[in-house]
């Protein structure tokens, strides 16, 4: 076991409040509606991004699957940054369970993407049946693969007008929502309004141990639900994970600007070492890249100082900030991260 986690905020372990309320929680069987654990995290996970409906799913993997298979028919096509995670790391489960094709456009550095591009996917004629006919545009706020960049209001209103001209929903991968919240000082409710459904994780720096939850319009939900379960993620008594969830919305929200100082802090510690190159952006919220002269030797060496770090990108190294770190945690990785720049070979003998 690491004794600095820096990989992902997927790290963070459940608090003791989460533990307690899993022990305790009313429970019955979710696929009959019946848990009443589960059905009080849909409402409350439905208030906080201001959306009618909520359904608690086992992870934002599947949360953007079941969205994506509601939103598109068949043979139809998906707008994808080509950076975000639906597309990069999902496993192509649109095209494997929903028979529909990716149509990937460039994410910028920004991780916005260009609106002439989303044009071009729509076909002039869109009655010329060769064609599959786009049918959903995602979005991905914090944008992870980017460097953890939050999407510019402008750009969100700007796909929310070219989606409702083109007459197709937007559908926002906002696994760290309230990061980008956070971190652009616009609530979770205005930052999902420009979307149609969205998907965010309790998992992630919310620290519950499972689970994510899409929101969205009241029909739109009810047919999440019955692709989950076609998907097998109809959990039974999943009150006892959403239980956790549930302190996680009301308890860990509000520490995030912990890890955003922390990650500047990171940042900052990393640009007095040699031999880093490090984004010259600004860090925006929990995220801190950097390339090292050789990542895999970095990465090993910094493991073997029980530090654990992770390659995302080529060559680029990623850290994450979350509850389980603190800022002398942040300043033990720093000497450690100079020993490991310094000292590369862990048996120079
Ligand atoms: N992303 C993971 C890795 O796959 C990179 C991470 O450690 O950040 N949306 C976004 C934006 C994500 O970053 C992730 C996880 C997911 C969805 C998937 O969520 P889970 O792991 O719950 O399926």
């Amino acid at each position: 076991m690491f004794r600095v986690e820096l990989r992902s905020d997927t790290f963070t372990l459940p608090t003791a409040e989460m533990l307690d309320a899993m022990t305790t929680a009313e429970l019955g069987d979710d696929v009959y509606g019946e848990d009443p654990t589960v059905n009080a995290l849909e409402r409350r996970a439905a208030q906080m991004v201001g959306k009618e409906a909520a359904c608690f799913m086992p992870s934002g993997t599947m949360s953007n699957l079941a969205s994506i298979m509601a939103h598109c028919p068949r043979g139809s096509q998906v707008i994808v940054g080509a950076e975000s995670d639906i597309y990069v790391y999902q496993a192509g489960g649109a095209s494997v369970c929903g028979g529909i094709v990716y149509h990937p456009v460039a994410n910028r550095r920004d991780g916005t993407m260009d609106l002439e591009e989303i044009e071009a996917a729509f076909p002039d004629d869109p009655d010329d049946p060769q064609f599959a006919l786009p049918a959903l545009i995602c979005l991905e706020n914090p944008q992870n693969h980017c460097g953890g960049r939050v999407l510019p209001l402008g750009h969100l209103k700007a796909i929310r007008a070219l989606a409702t001209q083109r007459g197709v929903p937007v559908h926002l991968d906002g696994a760290r929502i309230f990061n980008a919240a956070l971190a652009c000082g616009v609530a979770a409710p205005e930052l999902a309004s420009y979307a149609d459904s969205i998907q965010f994780c309790l998992s992630k720096g919310l620290a519950a141990p499972a689970g994510s939850v899409v929101a969205g319009s009241r029909p739109f939900v009810a047919e999440v639900r019955r692709i989950r379960k076609m998907l097998g993620g109809g959990m039974r008594q999943a009150g006892v994970l959403a239980a956790a969830g549930l302190v996680a919305l009301e308890t860990m929200v509000g520490r995030l600007a912990e890890d955003h100082a922390n990650a500047v802090r990171l940042a900052e510690g990393l640009a007095d070492l040699d031999g880093v190159r490090l984004d010259p952006r600004p860090v925006e919220m929990n995220m801190v890249f950097f390339r090292p002269p050789d990542a895999a030797a970095f990465v090993a060496r910094c493991g073997e100082m029980g530090v654990g770090v992770a390659e995302l990108g080529r060559g680029r190294i990623r850290c994450v900030t979350h509850a389980g770190i603190s800022a002398e945690d942040v300043d033990h990785a720093l000497t450690v991260f100079a020993k490991a720049l310094s000292e590369p070979a862990s048996n120079p003998s």
